[in-house]
């Protein structure tokens, strides 16, 4: 049934819209689990990727109310907290100044916060580099930007050169959800628009920012929404070049407003390798353990992921959701995880560069 589709894979041609939704369609996850590990092995050969990261949230207090959000709180909530500076170099510390933990990633993002400055994120960023020189700085998704950008009056493009001026070295992938309008409205009518998300992309491309994305999957949405996502990220890579991996992120329902249930390992699985297939483009796809648990992010290493992200440490947007998986991995444990999964364990950094 799929040998159309497999003949285009073999010889190297790009998937259509049509064979994006057949593959979505198909009961037949072992062939689209070969043919996307086929796809891996292409880009990375049997490698799979993994980094000494430490997540940090500054603050819940977000003046939106996404729907399938449960870690954001309005300000004077139960729950509702801001760090300061200081404090997030305190969880900083523990990480950096010690000879086992060589950490060489900070990933931080956050609420849109109702009263904090532009001139707040800036000293946020330069305190962060000017403490720990060494540890790259992937901070901010295009939500987060996009709010920057009213609150200060500056331009997408200023606020994304006055960041990098700072020490700002890579963005994150949150916030682009799914595209379609309709979906969108339903999840989170006050977010930046699809076409918002994919500008300030672009632009932070343009500025030499090197990004991620994601797509939320798994709640309201249809296949067809999410190939029409994935031809969107594929469009703006030919285009602009500046990604680096892509993250399927499968929806947890706890403690949401629009509720729901868990995605099936089946379908984790198929769209982690049709968005191997499709985004041909792309170097790295990644199986985020924290979301998919460490036994399926094993298994995604055979469907087309080669990437299982990090330590992480602390992680509080899935876990409010309900996560099912641990906050924290060492290095240890994930390369043990990849090797049993029949791969090369390879440490990166926050470029794919390779830790010795
Ligand atoms: O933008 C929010 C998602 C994202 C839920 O770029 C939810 O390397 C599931 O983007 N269930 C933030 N997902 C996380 C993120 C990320 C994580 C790890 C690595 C990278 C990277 C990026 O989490 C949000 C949103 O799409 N999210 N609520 C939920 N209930």
């Amino acid at each position: 049934m799929l040998q159309n589709i497999k003949d285009k894979i073999l010889s190297g041609q790009r998937l259509a819209r049509e064979d994006a939704l057949r593959l979505f369609e198909t009961d037949d996850i072992f062939t689209l689990g070969k043919l996307a590990s086929h796809a891996a092995k292409k880009k990375n050969g049997n490698k799979a990727y993994f980094i000494r990261n430490i997540h940090i949230n500054p603050t819940n207090i977000c003046v939106n109310r996404c729907k399938f959000c449960a870690f954001s709180r309005s300000k004077g909530e139960d729950g509702a907290y801001e760090l300061t500076i200081e404090e997030i170099l305190n969880k900083l510390h523990p990480f950096t100044h010690s000879p086992v933990h060589s950490f060489t990633e900070v990933h931080i993002t956050g609420g849109l916060h109702p009263d904090w400055i532009f001139e707040h994120y800036l000293e946020m960023i330069a305190r962060v580099k000017q403490t720990f020189p060494k540890m790259c700085i992937k901070a901010f998704t295009a939500t987060e930007i996009e709010y920057f950008s009213r609150i200060s009056g500056k331009s997408i493009s200023n606020i994304l050169l006055e960041l990098k001026k700072h020490g700002l070295d890579t963005m994150p992938g949150g916030g682009a959800e799914i595209f379609d309008i309709a979906v969108r409205n339903q999840l989170c009518p006050e977010k930046l628009s699809g076409e918002g998300w994919l500008a300030v992309i672009e632009a932070a491309h343009k500025a030499g920012i090197k990004t991620n994305a994601t797509m939320l999957y798994g709640h309201i949405e249809s296949y067809e929404q999410r190939v029409d996502h994935l031809m969107r990220l594929r469009e703006l890579q030919d285009r602009a070049g500046g990604f680096q991996a892509f993250i399927p992120l499968a929806y947890h329902p706890e403690n949401t407003e629009i509720g729901g249930s868990y995605s099936s390992g089946i379908d984790d699985l198929k769209t982690i390798a049709v968005s191997r297939l499709v985004l041909d483009n792309f170097t790295h796809i990644k199986a985020y353990w924290i979301m998919l648990g460490e036994k399926l992010s094993q298994l995604a290493l055979l469907f087309g992921a080669d990437d299982i992200d990090g330590t992480i440490i602390e992680e509080k947007i899935t876990h409010s959701a309900g996560a099912l998986s641990g906050n924290a991995m060492t290095a240890e444990q994930l390369k043990k995880l990849i090797k049993k999964a029949g791969k090369i364990p390879v440490e990166r950094d926050s470029f794919y560069r390779e830790i010795k």
